[in-house]
């Protein structure tokens, strides 16, 4: 909105939420506040990720340290302490996480929004430094407030996204978001300990010439992506793939370039969780201009089925994914 535009970069993601708010779909003050709790979330979970290395919380978990506490992979670190931060917030009723089978109930039956997250995503960089991201995606319930919530409330489909976005932990720590008004993003300082507005209005470029997948799983790929990935060389694209979905999504989004998961021998399904990790790329694609396809059509039109379901995805540049959809 004109709004947000007269915002300068530079400013606080607080006093972006507090002039922005008159933007979102719901007015109320309970989603900018659910915004913030989220931004808390991500503080906490960087203030581990940093740590990580020094008090050896990464790959160990269930065993015991020198203090005798328990010590616990940073992933399960990372669910607990979003699962906390949402509670204390009080906005959400319920929350799924790629961590959790089932539905985990706030306590506040009384909240309007049901998160669905996953808290630290990029499983094989973890232990090693190297980028990961805390992903989520915001829907208003659908059951009446007051009661507890549904999977009704978790299936409404990509479409109802109230709110989606991610927290990038890589060489700084980033958040992203929509709620349906364009992409900001806001990287952290940590002196300052806020958020502060670095990316206004994130476009991603129309074409582009970087591909990330994992060459390694070609032999296993459809013949219509291996032929993409022929065509891809034949043009002279650089290859990038990180491995953590956040990380590979969000330089692709600024440099211009295509995330392909296709179904595999292994996973016919494509690996990628639906209602966690690809509906809120998804919403964040479109709203910078970008596309997400599940090879046959729009990711957030796809009918949700089951919490973690799994989906092939094809992210990025519009141009780069029409290419290969094209082929499918
Ligand atoms: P995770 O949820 O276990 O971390 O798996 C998701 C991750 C994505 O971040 C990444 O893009 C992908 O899995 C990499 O998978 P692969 O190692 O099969 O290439
Ligand atoms: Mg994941």
């Amino acid at each position: 909105t004109e709004h947000d535009l007269a915002l300068p970069v530079g400013v606080t993601l607080d006093r972006f939420i507090m002039r922005s708010q008159s933007a979102f779909p719901y007015a109320t003050g309970e989603l900018s506040q659910l915004l913030r709790d989220i931004a808390l979330a991500g503080k906490i979970i960087d203030r581990e990720v940093n740590k990580a290395g020094l008090v050896d919380v990464t790959g160990a978990h269930g065993t015991s340290n020198i203090q005798g506490e328990n010590q616990q992979k940073l992933d399960v670190v990372a669910n607990i302490r979003f699962i906390r931060a949402l509670k204390n917030g009080g906005e959400v009723c319920a929350i799924i996480s790629e961590e959790d089978e089932d539905i985990l109930y706030t306590g506040n039956d009384k909240g309007k929004y049901v998160v669905a997250m996953d808290p630290l995503d990029g499983s094989s960089n973890i232990d090693v430094n190297v980028s990961i991201g805390t992903i989520f995606s915001i829907y208003r319930r659908v059951t009446p407030v007051g009661t507890p919530a549904t999977l009704a409330d978790f299936m409404q489909g990509g479409r109802k996204q109230v709110g989606a976005g991610y927290i990038l932990y890589g060489s700084s720590t980033m958040l992203v978001f929509s709620t349906g008004c364009g992409v900001n993003g806001f990287t952290y300082d940590h002196s300052l300990g806020e958020f502060i507005l670095s990316h206004k209005n994130i476009r991603c470029p129309q074409d582009g010439s970087i591909y990330s997948i994992n060459d390694g799983y070609y032999n296993s790929y459809q013949p219509a992506v291996q032929e993409y990935l022929l065509d891809s060389r034949q043009r002279g694209y650089s290859a990038r793939y990180i491995g953590s979905l956040v990380a590979d999504f969000h330089r692709n989004m600024f440099k211009g370039g295509i995330y392909l998961y296709p179904p595999t021998q292994a996973e016919p399904k494509g690996k990628l969780r639906l209602l966690y990790e690809c509906y809120p790329l998804a919403l964040i694609a479109e709203q910078s201009g970008a596309k997400a396809s599940d090879g046959y059509g729009d990711v957030l039109d796809i009918e949700p089925s089951a919490l973690h379901q799994r989906t092939p995805f094809y992210v990025g540049s519009a141009r780069m994914v029409d290419d290969i959809t094209a082929r499918l």
